[in-house]
């Protein structure tokens, strides 16, 4: 009955296949409003079927990354209590539209996604920004460093890659807070795959850049979505550090509050998501890694990709939900 898994952690095994319907359930809500231009309605009907999805799962949850503050955020708030409460206790960190522009206008990579971990193995982030470098597996240890300069970067990623600096792609978000970024690893001779919005599906793209064309992720975003991609990339491999852009007192003040003592801090991968951790993204638009909802008469197409860190077990499941009245 126990096995290696089961003994090594709280998570149930199963509960590794459980969650990519959680997640199918918010890609298909948030894919019923792509491309009609409410990043609103869209991240609204996700948030709902996610949180009911959730609440049917055999765990005692929590969430701690989540759509924001109690006050604010009427649903899936951290803090709140997710799943049947007959299970085991754990943290959830999740984003049920992680890109609601790019779900609202119809362009790529939009994604559903969670985080289910042992209690106490995710950072607890506030949300504020964080600067992210991330490659993904089959680098030696170090390749890259937030220290490190981008030209740094760039340049460990080709040498370790066997390739010259011209030949890697590195994506970055397309703010003007990255003029100086961009300039600089363009000096190097770097492609930059400028995306909108979405960067967890742009440092997830980092492992499996025959597919995706993007080697390296550099710049900053979201500090939760800095927390999943790390969730992701245990479980994958590959190697990220994360540093929160504590750059005001409030800020500084409203992560004491979460626990977090030096504002400068760099966090390894394993700082941010440490511990047993089951990820699940399923494509809500198209995109370089996962195919979004497909509506059909008789069905409803999801493509998803659900892991876990303890076992490396990466399973991609492409369902045909032909019960409709469940969605
Ligand atoms: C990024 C991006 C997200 O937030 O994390 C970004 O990947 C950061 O915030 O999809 P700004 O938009 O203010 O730059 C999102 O765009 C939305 O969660
Ligand atoms: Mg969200
Ligand atoms: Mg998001």
């Amino acid at each position: 009955m126990a096995d290696k898994h089961s003994q090594s952690s709280s998570l149930d095994r199963i509960l590794t296949l459980e969650i990519a319907r959680v997640t199918e359930r918010a890609a298909v809500a948030a894919a019923r409003l792509r491309g009609r231009g409410d990043e609103k309605a869209a991240d609204q009907v996700a948030v709902d079927a996610m949180r009911q999805e959730l609440n049917r799962l055999p765990i005692d949850g929590t969430v701690v990354i989540g759509e924001g503050e109690r006050d604010e955020a009427p649903m899936l708030y951290i803090g709140e209590e997710v799943g049947t409460k007959d299970g085991a206790a754990v943290d959830i960190a999740l984003d049920p539209l992680e890109g609601t522009t790019i779900c609202a206008k119809n362009l790529p990579n939009s994604l559903a996604v969670i985080a289910i971990a042992e209690k106490g193995s995710l950072l607890y982030a506030p949300d504020v920004y964080m600067e992210k470098v991330a490659i993904g597996p089959g680098y030696p240890p170090n390749t890259v460093a937030l220290d490190a300069t981008p030209t740094d970067n760039v340049n460990s990623v080709a040498r370790a890659k066997g390739v010259e600096p011209h030949e890697i792609t590195v994506c970055i978000l397309d703010r003007p807070r990255h003029a100086k970024l961009i300039e600089e690893v363009r000096a190097t001779g770097a492609a930059i795959r400028l995306i909108g919005d979405g960067d967890v599906a742009g440092i997830i793209h980092t492992t499996d850049p025959d597919e995706t064309g993007i080697d390296l992720y550099l710049g900053i975003g979201g500090a939760p979505e800095g927390v999943l991609a790390a969730a992701a990339l245990r479980c994958i491999g590959g190697q990220m550090e994360g540093r929160l852009q504590l750059n005001t007192p409030e800020k500084v003040a409203r992560a004491a509050k979460m626990g977090i003592t030096d504002p400068n801090k760099i966090y390894r991968m394993e700082e941010m998501a440490k511990g047993d951790v089951l990820f699940s993204a399923t494509g809500v638009t198209d995109g370089n890694l996962l195919a979004g909802v497909k509506f059909a008469r008789d069905a409803i197409s999801t493509h998803t990709i659900v892991m876990r860190s303890s076992s490396k077990t990466v399973r991609e499941i492409k369902a045909r939900h032909q019960d409709l009245t469940k969605f």
